[in-house]
């Protein structure tokens, strides 16, 4: 098999970048080592920054989007007893739109067989080779049979586990890496959601987050230890403790149900640099992964590829390289951007049990400049909306 661009990992990432690489005229082909049932069964993301809503639209990708999503002004941040409206709008003219990454993905694997573009799923034993040459390729298994794709770039797109970050050799590769002592523990339930925006909760007993894929579909979240089991939690315990972290009056209105999904999700921050090697570009999660306090994975990962798209645009509707040489360097600058600001809402938010007493004075102290200066507040807005997708 031949194609311009080899894409592997068939998760948002890859799937966008097949789309938007095909409305350009660059072909390509995906290769994803799952199922696509297995790949639109993954609960993740809910909240997608204004930049990414566009670029969906921009790919004729957003009409479900656009009927579906929720557009959200803003959200409530609580800690220390009290509560604070971060109301987007008023502070930076911005929303986000909460519309979950599986329909995101369920849309784009719908477009992207509309027009006629290759996912070969059950993909085993994917391998690269040839990437410092012009001519890289990426060998697999396929229903029984050995597989190869000759490609002229081929980008990474395989998240946090798959094997093209690997491809570079450790000697060249760096990697910072934040590993936190717990993990989220995610419900899914058909129940009102029990607030219009999102609340994050700092408490005391630990974090909580309100969360919905629609008007009668609930995501809620709560910090547990990292060796916790989902198994250990009945649904009553999970809603007798959300309650237990919510303002009085959240909880009073929260609405229980039986869960269709319960899940535990360890937190981490990591990253790689650099994101490009020869004609190897990775995008998404497998080269940088942050806590999904921020709601920034899904977003970088579109934020990747709208810079890996355009260089590769002009590559081939140019012959002009700069794009593609200053590829990692665009995208790492805003990567680093969203895990600083990831981190900063994971420290302020969570229960650290190995805390000092100092670490949760400032804990405190940042939860009260959100509450009392509209810089603050102005500083949280900017990020969680999305920070612009600066050019080179
Ligand atoms: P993905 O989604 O992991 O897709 C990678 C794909 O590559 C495939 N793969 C391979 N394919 C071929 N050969 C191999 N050897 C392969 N190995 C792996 C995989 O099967 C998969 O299909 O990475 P991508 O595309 O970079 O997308 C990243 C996002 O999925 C991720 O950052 C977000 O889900 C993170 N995230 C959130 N992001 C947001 O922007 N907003 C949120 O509100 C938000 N909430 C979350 C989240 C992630 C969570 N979890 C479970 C980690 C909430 C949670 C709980
Ligand atoms: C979600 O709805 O799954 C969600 C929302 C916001 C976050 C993380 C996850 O920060």
């Amino acid at each position: 098999m031949r194609t311009q661009v080899g894409i592997i990992g068939g998760g948002p990432a890859g799937l966008l970048l097949a789309l938007k690489l095909a409305r350009s005229g660059i072909e390509s082909i995906v290769v994803e080592r799952r199922a696509r049932d297995y790949v639109l069964s993954r609960i993740r993301a809910g909240v997608l920054e204004w930049g990414t809503v566009e670029q969906l639209r921009n790919a004729s990708v957003g009409a479900r989007m656009d009927r579906e999503g929720l557009v959200h002004d803003g959200c409530t941040i609580y800690a220390h007893g009290q509560s604070v409206h971060v109301d987007f709008r008023q502070l930076v003219s911005k929303s986000v739109m909460v519309y979950g990454q599986t329909e995101i993905t369920k849309d784009l694997y719908d477009e992207l067989d509309a027009s006629g573009i290759q996912v070969l799923h059950d993909a085993e034993a994917v391998s690269l080779a040839g990437l410092e040459t012009c001519s890289p390729s990426i060998g697999f298994r396929h229903r029984g049979a050995s597989k190869c794709i000759d490609c002229e770039f081929v980008a990474g797109c395989d998240g946090f586990y798959g094997p093209s970050r690997q491809a570079i050799p450790r000697s060249e590769r760096r990697e910072f890496e934040k590993i936190y002592p717990f993990g989220w523990l995610g419900l899914l339930s058909e129940t009102a959601p029990v607030s219009e925006e999102l609340i994050y909760s700092g408490h005391e007993r630990g974090f909580a987050l309100c969360s919905m894929r629609n008007p009668s579909l609930s995501r809620y979240y709560l910090q547990v230890p990292l060796d916790d089991d989902a198994a250990n939690w009945s649904d009553d315990d999970f809603w007798n403790e959300l309650k237990l972290r919510l303002p009085v009056e959240a909880a009073e209105r929260l609405e229980t149900g039986p869960s269709i999904e319960k899940s535990i999700a360890p937190l981490r921050s990591f990253v790689t640099e650099p994101m490009s090697w020869g004609r190897l570009h990775l995008c998404g999660d497998a080269a940088h992964i942050v806590p999904p306090t921020g709601a920034k994975g899904l977003n970088l990962a579109a934020s990747d590829v709208y810079y890996l798209h355009n260089a590769l645009r002009d590559y081939y509707r140019r012959g002009d390289l700069a794009g593609l040489e200053s590829y990692s360097s665009t995208a790492l600058a805003r990567v680093w951007h969203a895990m600083r600001f990831s981190w900063w809402m994971t420290a302020m938010l969570h229960k650290f049990s190995e805390r000092s007493n100092f670490d949760d004075r400032i804990r405190k102290s940042d939860f009260q400049y959100v509450a009392n200066s509209e810089i603050g507040r102005l500083m949280l807005a900017e990020n969680y909306t999305g920070l612009p997708y600066w050019r080179r």
